[in-house]
């Protein structure tokens, strides 16, 4: 045995603080997570417990613990310490010495830790200072002041390679933690250690090569084999090491590969490759495809299509944070859920947020595994960055690193330089000292990643037009990225969205509430009913959130009668939003090719723009993403009485069929119907018809319209429908429906709701009362005779009675009173 996992060892934290007493804790972990599993403080996550909870942040912290040391693993030439993800400032000490230290959390702390070893017991101890006196410290020393985002609780943490939302986001919790978020193990080898391995791909019809570099660090001059397997060939080579670091490759060439494809476009089928010495061995899953980030200039500006195998891809997704304010959760089981409810929902594409963290390895896993293509920006955001030499050093070695982490994955789109600093230097006002610092910043990550991993688009921020080209960012829509914040932050009508066609948008949002099991959960017995009690408001984290909520729910709906029917109606009004942009930028293919809406997830129970909220109940927007980022959608545009129907299709071979246009009356009644045939290719949306409305005397006061796409595509059927609504909501006069609601059993011993109603209702959404649960469907139109059937995909209790007892079934009509 020469590996000693740490992570299987007992251990014990201890903290600066006057008077404390040590406890157990977890490594993987934190300090915060510790406290709560030993019942020393509350979940931070209910009521106003964040506040309480504020002040361990300004201490240090100690985790430590003993181990065994046979005398075979100490006669090895060399130990080493592995610390993956140190968080943040970390004093290494063996046996009483220091043995290594850290500042990093984006790095990976490696070191030589033999001369501190002794055979039988060792202690360990890994003191973490606190990132808020640090921060202090560093702010005292600097040249000139840096200012930092205002939704950071603690400031200067833009001084420190930390997950920069710790300190506070606007949508998350402020938990300035202190532990070790991945692996930790001490391994004993007698010869050069494998330090990074890497591939790269070319392609030539029906051929693909990988060649596979890996890097070994030795101590000493020395020769030793390789064996690298791939795809069945395993290769044996000797490779003279000099001391320091050695890199040797060898190439695989693969006949008629199986390739991999982005979810909806094909398979992911993944090779095996295993690299090894005869004392240490990694293992990789790799996928073989060509990915390019198409930008070069076309007639209308620049654009950024993402082409994987030669196939233009629509990027549908959204964009994620850390699924949790403590890494000590930041769990398998909750990264594959997440996923998994993107890939359920059409999506193709996530974005990596640069104010969180580069993800776990299992994150990039589940997303070569699921085909979710990844948009990963590098860990900076809406911020001034320091530039000094250290910083910038710091900077260049945690990019390599990552760079050589992540780049092997099939999924990994894009680089992306930061979130949002280029538009933040764009300010009329900015001084030229912050733009000079900016590309300095910018620059240095640029030569790094092309250092750690040059087969990809390096795309220096999220927004921009491109290398150098940030004007204008928020507001031109002919070049590069897009963050469209005007509607929702900007006070701009949801229609505002269809006044542009951004070539890619990263960013889009709306706010909404998380469920009212959600609500249940946060207020933990506070007996509060309105949303402008003082812990809902704590629950929300962006200074306009809930004035923007109500202010659109009045312009678009009548008012919420309850508490419940405005959670709900939240809902429908951020689903509804982000509907309307993303149907017209895939109507508008292949001019705007990405759409990926703000935010997939939450990091703690609260009023965001997730579509997903912290206890994993999928928001009403979820539900209606499966249908919006569906591979082949219909939707209608209303201009001047007309009715204009749309078809876009990401399938991969051409689809044709009809459209069935019906004008329903708000009974249900079909007063008027057209069949429209289609053709459509993944290239380029269609019109499918245009229909004059004006004519038929048609239009809110007598009913909706109604989309029925009927299709078939490479011999399989395909379908989508949709609605066209004639005015704003709070305008058409819905009729009261009555829904009867069904609970059956599915072949495989599923619960299956029916749902069934008399007139049309809109935006039915089921829930259970007291347990998170996600179904099949949801967020549905009912039209009279035409029952729907969700299957219960997860719920925590499937009880017939407690299924009869706790369903809560809202729809439109039923959330306002006249
Ligand atoms: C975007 C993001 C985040 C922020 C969100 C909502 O710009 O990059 O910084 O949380 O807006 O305001």
């Amino acid at each position: 045995m020469n590996l000693l996992d740490l992570s299987i060892l007992n251990w014990t934290l201890n903290s600066s603080q006057p008077g404390f007493q040590p406890i157990p804790a977890e490594v993987p972990g934190d300090n915060y997570s510790a406290l709560l599993k030993n019942g020393i403080i509350p979940d931070p996550n209910l009521k106003m417990n964040e506040i309480d909870v504020q002040f361990y942040r300004e201490h240090d912290w100690t985790f430590s613990t003993e181990f065994e040391i046979s005398r075979e693993f100490l006669d090895k030439r060399s130990v080493f310490l592995n610390i993956d993800s140190p968080d943040t400032f970390a004093v290494v000490r063996i046996n009483g010495k220091k043995a290594a230290e850290s500042k990093n959390m984006f790095r990976r702390l490696r070191a030589e830790v033999k001369p501190f070893l002794q055979c039988g017991k060792n202690t360990l101890e890994i003191e973490f200072a606190s990132p808020e006196r640090i921060a202090k410290e560093l702010f005292d020393k600097l040249p000139f002041p840096l200012p930092y985002v205002s939704d950071n609780r603690v400031p200067h943490q833009n001084l420190i390679r930390k997950m920069q939302c710790a300190s506070g986001w606007d949508w998350g919790i402020c938990l300035l933690t202190s532990g070790i978020a991945g692996k930790v193990y001490l391994q004993a080898v007698d010869h050069a250690r494998i330090e990074h391995v890497y591939t790269e791909q070319q392609h030539v019809p029906g051929k693909a090569v990988l060649k596979v570099t890996a890097e070994l660090f030795s101590d000493v001059a020395e020769t030793l084999p390789l064996t690298v397997s791939f795809n069945g060939k395993t290769e044996t080579l000797p490779v003279n090491c000099s001391s320091g670091i050695t890199a040797a490759a060898v190439e695989f060439t693969v006949e008629d590969p199986e390739l991999w494809y982005p979810a909806g476009y094909g398979q992911q089928p993944l090779y095996d490759l295993t690299v090894s010495t005869p004392e240490i061995s990694v293992s990789k899953k790799i996928g073989l495809r060509q990915l390019e980030m198409d930008t070069a200039p076309d007639e209308i500006g620049v654009p950024l299509t993402c082409r994987v195998n030669g196939i233009p891809i629509f990027a549908k997704g959204a964009n994620w944070i850390p699924v949790d304010g403590l890494p000590g959760n930041f769990t398998e089981e909750t990264y594959r859920r997440l996923i998994t409810d993107a890939a359920e929902a059409n999506m193709n594409m996530l974005r990596v947020w640069g104010g969180g963290i580069y993800e776990n390895d299992v994150f990039y896993e589940i997303c070569d595994e699921l085909g979710i293509l990844v948009w990963q920006d590098f860990m900076f955001a809406c911020n001034r960055y320091p530039v000094s030499v250290e910083f910038l050093d710091e900077v260049y070695q945690e990019v390599i690193y990552q760079g050589k982490r992540l780049r092997d994955h099939a999924s990994l789109a894009l680089w992306c330089g930061d979130n949002e600093n280029s538009a933040y230097i764009n300010a009329p006002d900015v001084p030229i000292r912050d733009i000079v610092c900016y590309e300095r910043l910018n620059y240095t990550i640029a030569r790094a990643i092309a250092e750690g991993d040059p087969t990809r688009l390096f795309w220096p921020s999220s927004p921009c037009h491109g290398p150098l080209d940030f004007e204008n960012v928020w507001t031109d829509d002919t070049r590069g990225d897009m963050h469209i914040w005007r509607v929702c932050l900007g006070g701009a009508d949801i229609e505002e969205y269809r006044k542009m066609t951004p070539r890619f948008c990263s960013e889009f949002g709306y706010q909404a509430f998380p469920s009212m099991n959600t609500v249940n959960r946060f207020l933990d017995g506070v007996p509060a009913r309105n949303i402008t009690s003082p812990v809902f408001e704590f629950h929300q984290r962006h200074q306009k959130g809930n004035f923007i909520i109500t202010q659109t729910l009045s312009k678009y709906f009548r008012y919420p009668d309850t508490l419940e029917h405005f959670v709900y109606l939240s809902q429908v009004q951020q689903s509804f939003a982000i509907k309307t942009g993303v149907e017209y930028w895939r109507s508008r293919k292949p001019v705007c090719m990405g759409a990926l809406y703000w935010q997939l997830n939450d990091n703690w129970p609260v009023a965001s723009w997730s579509s997903i909220d912290y206890y994993g109940n999928w928001k009403q927007l979820h539900y209606q993403a499966a249908r919006f980022y569906a591979p082949i959608m219909t939707t209608a545009l209303y201009r001047e009485g007309c009715a204009e129907i749309y078809v876009s299709s990401d399938l991969v071979s051409d689809a044709s069929g009809m459209v069935l246009v019906r004008c329903i009356d708000w009974s249900g009644n079909t007063v008027k119907k057209w069949e429209l045939p289609f053709t459509v290719t993944n290239e380029k949306a269609v019109l499918a018809g245009k229909l004059d409305l004006n004519q038929e005397q048609f239009d809110a006061r007598n009913g909706f319209v109604h989309l029925e796409l009927r299709g078939e595509s490479d011999g399989k059927h395909c379908c989508h429908t949709n609605e066209l609504w004639l005015d704003l909501f709070k305008n058409c006069p819905l009729k009261q429906a009555h829904i009867s609601a069904v609970w059956e059993t599915d072949p495989s011993g599923k619960p299956v709701l029916v749902l069934e109603s008399d007139a049309p209702a809109f935006y039915v959404f089921a829930e259970l009362n007291g347990t998170e649960s996600v179904f099949s469907d949801n967020s549905l139109t009912l039209l009279p005779g035409e029952p729907a059937r969700l299957i219960l995909r997860s719920c925590g209790n499937t009880d017939p009675e407690y299924l009869r007892n706790n369903l809560v079934i809202n729809d439109l009509r039923s959330s306002y009173t006249e």
